[in-house]
């Protein structure tokens, strides 16, 4: 007796259509075998027969809509013909993936509960089919008799004993290139994929109607359309599913947003109520308030942006070690472990960059289980395609999978999972596999037709596989990205995963829904101009309810406060704690220590040598046993702590290490004995600068990210500071991080031994251009003193956005006692330190920074006994500083000629003291030269202009000229210059110090 085959239980789906019929009346069709294709959304659904037999009505055609109960066909001879109801019951219950414990490794997930082996067809090298069909059978039932993991377990003791037998392994870098999750083991989306499709549509044409908005106005504005058409859907299953805002109950998941893709940020937050029409209008015109930024910038938006990310690459190690020290907090016991997670999207391209894949190893090594890569995979980049000869994801996946971490792909959307189904002869992978990026870039480009010829065409089963479908048909196959099904599988098994990060790899299409104007095409990134022609059908193909006159106006689509959009869309993320991404803190500040914590530096050392390295150790030991300061440090070191003085503190507070110590460490007897310890607060970071600047950061920005304000020290070689991690610098200071960078070995020609690549003479110019960063360059232990509280005392009792470098120099010297009343000198930048009045006859200022003071120091006593010139000796604690107040003080003179002129502090200290200025620093004379105009007066700077190279610190300064010797016989030549001595004096010390005035410049040398 015939009986009716009818849609089961498909969820919040109603009307939804049939777009394929894979049976006709006659034909027999086993259990499971596919009646129909169903498309709801973007996603299809094939309907399975729930009994064997033979198919005698067909109740539906192409374009019919059903809902769950419509009857499809009917079927005789079946032991049970159509059960809506209990039949997928059944299914779910034989189909649960079954979770169990690895019993090899503890990667395997749920989503690892493969149920098909894909096995190739026969080939040639294939001797024996029916026993590799044996195998391929039995693996098969051991998954559906003991589940995947059990399978997982006997393949891996298979490959163990052929790699004893000395058999060649399999290449195992990679998987087939198919999704990761098969469709049974999805995890369904629980939302309202109608609504979520429109809401879709209107950030789309949002965010693309902003872009091609600001350059009607000005084609200087930019912008960019096709990235975030490529990731919509990828942001927006997190946004309406995952991402848990921050709030006083929570901490908030971390998401970095890939840089470019703002406009599609922007686009949401719009409908969510949060950004104005004028605020979108306003996109990349900042000039004047209330525009928007180009891209992720927390120092342009403070209350929106929380990451900055489109220098590519920076993301992705920021990520990481964000994630890496959301773990110490926890393991410190600072914060709560509350399952947050750490998102980070990236494009494909940006993954060539060193810092995007250069810390994965460590992101698995820590099992950095709290973050989720997401890589949107759209196969292009700027130019052209990432990998046109080769496959991204593929390359990807390796990476990643050599790495640990846990891989999921998502090529493939929905409507293939039917094809893969069908597909009974492994061709299908093979043709998937087989294909490039640059083949794949050209089918999204080119339509249905070209697909059926060049993709399925290759094999003869393959063409006939689709032989049904038409060219609209194959067209409509669609990509893992732009799945929202696919896309929330993928999201709910991350979230699930544990002991190691995930990645997700996404295929997508650049330039999703922009048609002809730059879907696919090599040229879709740069498009930011949209004709009438390109918005109307953009409109028409996301369905965007505008008319052509709004179109083109290129009007914004917002549906009213109370439709079902606005009200599904907000109701997601009222679920979820609020909007997503906005920067707050409700950090409580750090009480700046006592002044007298520092009293022991205040003091002369007599004798007593020490550089100013190692009396900044000291200090940071002092500030140890401050109760509210002592937690929050947090000393950042490259594989220099040794180098710095710093083992100390291994056993004092323990090195950070998540597994804690598994070892005896073979110096256990010693104090300094290497301490790794789960709560260790030093994070010693290795070799690896970005690391350890990017762990900076993140806890530079703790008190944004975790509310919880921090204060890291990050020491490290002064050449491998900002010129290496420049980039980082500023994004530190665009993300206002609050923390001290310490240049230690720092200067030209203290560091004597090390040679070219060592020696640096310009970290203060490149941290000078950073606008928030305070630099200095003390000399002795009381400036450095006055300086590091100061620097806590702004940034973490008052919590000034700021950061602060310091150089720190390992020439030993005494440290006299500080002069009284020269704190403020100090912080401002100068001070008076000495005069040398004895004579009372000519006088020279001379200004000296870091370790070449004392080299001024002793000049102006020779300059004093032996030429009878009298001096002022300024110690210049920050040429930086000076040059900002005197830059402030000339621009409102400029701004207030009628009013009395202002005097730059320069200018205050200087004014009424005789003489010419020598300047002298181990930097470059552009350090010095900084402070030229505001000082009124014959200026001459002395620096170490040229490369380092190795020698003793005497010949190193008498090489670059700014030694005791050749800084006396400058001074005196400059007052020759300026007729206050006779020309002779000055020449006999050229003569006397045997100054070579045939010596090359040392910058071409
Ligand atoms: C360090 C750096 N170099 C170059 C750029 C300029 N740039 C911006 S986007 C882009 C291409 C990005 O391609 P991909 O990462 O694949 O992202 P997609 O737009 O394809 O999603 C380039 C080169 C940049 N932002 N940062
Ligand atoms: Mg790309």
């Amino acid at each position: 007796m015939a009986q009716n085959i009818s849609v089961p239980d498909i969820g919040d789906f109603k009307d939804v259509e049939v777009i394929e019929v894979l049976v006709k009346p006659g034909d027999k069709v086993n259990k499971n075998d596919p009646i129909v294709t169903i498309e709801s959304d973007k996603s299809s659904i094939e309907i399975p027969s729930p009994s064997s037999g033979e198919i005698k009505d067909l109740k539906v055609k192409i374009g019919d809509k059903v809902s769950e109960g419509s009857v499809l066909a009917t079927i005789e001879n079946g032991q049970v013909a159509s059960a809506p109801k209990e039949e997928p019951k059944k299914e779910s219950k034989e189909r649960k993936p079954v979770i169990e414990k690895s019993k090899t490794n503890g990667n395997l997930t749920p989503v690892k509960q493969v149920k098909k082996i894909f096995s190739e067809p026969a080939s040639k090298d294939d001797i024996d089919p029916i026993e590799t069909n044996e195998w391929i059978e039995s693996l098969n039932s051991v998954i559906d008799n003991d589940g995947a993991s059990r399978a997982s377990y006997l393949l891996n003791k298979v490959i163990d004993q052929a790699y004893k037998s000395g058999l060649v392994l399999p290449d195992t870098r990679t998987t087939p290139y198919i999704n990761t999750i098969p469709p049974e083991a999805e995890v369904k989306s629980p939302g309202d994929q109608n609504i979520e499709k429109k809401i879709r549509a209107y950030i789309r044409w949002n965010a693309a109607a902003m872009v091609v908005k600001a350059n009607k106005k000005s084609s200087e504005l930019g912008g960019h359309i096709g990235t975030f058409a490529s990731a919509a859907t990828l942001y927006d299953v997190g946004m309406n599913h995952f991402w848990r805002a921050k709030n006083n109950k929570f901490g908030g998941d971390l998401i970095y947003f890939q840089g470019h893709s703002a406009p599609g940020m922007y686009a949401r937050a719009f409908l969510e109520g949060r950004l104005s029409v004028k605020q979108l209008d306003g996109f990349r015109q900042e000039v004047n308030k209330g525009g928007l930024s180009s891209y992720p910038h927390p120092w342009l938006m403070p209350n929106f942006w929380q990451f900055p990310t489109v220098s590519m690459g920076l993301g992705a190690i920021m990520g990481i070690y964000q994630a890496r020290f959301l773990k110490y907090l926890i393991n410190r016991g600072l914060v709560r472990d509350e399952g947050r997670k750490i998102w980070v999207f990236l494009g494909d391209g940006e993954m060539d960059e060193p810092e995007s894949l250069g810390a994965i190893g460590l992101a698995a090594r820590e099992k950095l289980d709290n973050l989720i890569f997401v890589i949107n995979c759209n196969l292009q980049r700027l130019d052209g395609p990432v990998r046109g000869n080769g496959k991204i994801i593929q390359e990807l996946e390796g990476s990643f999978r050599g790495t640990g971490w846990n891989v999921i792909k998502v090529i493939w959307g929905s409507y293939w999972d039917q094809l893969l189904a069908k597909d009974k002869t492994g061709l299908l992978v093979k043709r998937m596999n087989e294909c490039v990026d640059g083949e794949y870039q050209a089918f999204k480009a080119k339509g249905g037709s070209y697909v059926r010829e060049k993709f399925f065409g290759k094999y003869p089963e393959l063409k006939e596989l689709i032989s049904s479908m038409t060219d609209k048909d194959i067209w409509r196959l669609n990509r893992g990205g732009h799945d929202p099904h696919k896309v929330y599988a993928a999201y709910h098994a991350a979230m699930q995963h544990k002991g190691s990060p995930t990645v997700i790899l996404a295929k997508t299409i650049k330039g999703y829904g922009m048609g002809k104007s730059g879907e696919s095409i090599n040229t879709t990134h740069q498009q930011k101009k949209l004709d009438e022609k390109d918005l109307l059908y953009y409109r028409d193909r996301f369905d965007v309810p505008l008319t052509d006159k709004q179109v083109k106006n290129i009007e914004y689509y917002k549906p009213k406060e109370d439709s079902e959009e606005i009200k599904y869309l907000k109701d997601k993320r009222l679920k979820l704690g609020g909007f997503i991404p906005e920067r707050t803190s409700f950090a409580r500040q750090i009480k700046a220590p006592p002044k007298d914590i520092f009293e022991a530096f205040m003091k002369s050392t007599g004798k007593k040598e020490m550089s100013t390295t190692m009396a900044l150790v000291r200090m940071l030991t002092a500030l140890l046993r401050d109760k509210n300061v002592s937690p929050r440090l947090v000393p950042i070191i490259p594989d220099e702590a040794r180098t710095f003085g710093m083992e100390g503190f291994f056993q004092k507070i323990g090195i950070y290490a998540h597994e804690g110590q598994k070892y005896e460490p073979v110096d256990s007897e010693q104090l300094s004995s290497y301490r790794e310890d789960k709560s260790g607060q030093v994070l010693e970071e290795g070799i690896n600068e970005s690391g350890a600047m990017s762990s900076w950061i993140a806890a530079g920005t703790s008190y944004t990210n975790h509310d919880l304000e921090m204060i890291p020290i990050y020491i490290f070689y002064s050449m491998f500071g900002f010129q290496r991690v420049g980039d980082l610098a500023w994004a530190a200071g665009d993300s206002q991080a609050r923390g001290f960078l310490i240049g230690a070995t720092a200067g030209r020609t203290t560091l004597a031994g090390e040679g070219l690549q060592h020696q640096d003479g310009h970290s203060h110019l490149l941290s000078s251009n950073i606008p928030n960063c305070v630099s200095y360059d003390p000399t002795f232990a009381y400036e450095m003193a006055v300086i590091l509280r100061d620097g806590i005392k702004r940034m973490h009792e008052k919590k000034e956005n700021i950061f602060y470098y310091i150089t720190a120099m390992n020439e030993n010297y005494s440290h006299p006692e500080k002069p009284k009343g020269c704190e403020d000198g100090i912080i401002k930048g100068m001070y008076l330190l000495r005069e040398n009045n004895n004579k009372g006859k000519t006088k020279i200022q001379l200004l000296g920074s870091g370790t070449i003071l004392r080299e001024v120091m002793s000049a102006a006593e020779i300059l004093s006994e032996e030429y009878g010139v009298d001096s002022d000796i300024w110690s210049v604690t920050s040429f930086n500083e000076l040059r900002k107040d005197g830059m402030k003080t000339e621009r409102w003179n400029l701004l207030n000629p009628n009013e009395k002129r202002r005097k730059s502090y320069v200018e205050e200290c200087l004014e009424k003291r005789d003489g010419p200025i020598i300047a002298a620093s181990d930097y470059t004379r552009s350090f010095s030269d900084q402070i030229r105009p505001y000082t009124r007066k014959a200026f001459y700077s002395l620096g170490t202009d040229g490369y380092g190279r190795s020698d003793t610190r005497k010949n190193l300064r008498k090489f670059f000229e700014v030694d005791k010797e050749h800084i006396v016989a400058y001074t005196l030549s400059a007052l020759a210059k300026e007729q206050l001595i006779a020309t002779t004096e000055a020449e006999k010390a050229i003569k006397k110090f045997k100054i070579d005035k045939n010596k090359e410049f040392p910058t071409n040398l």
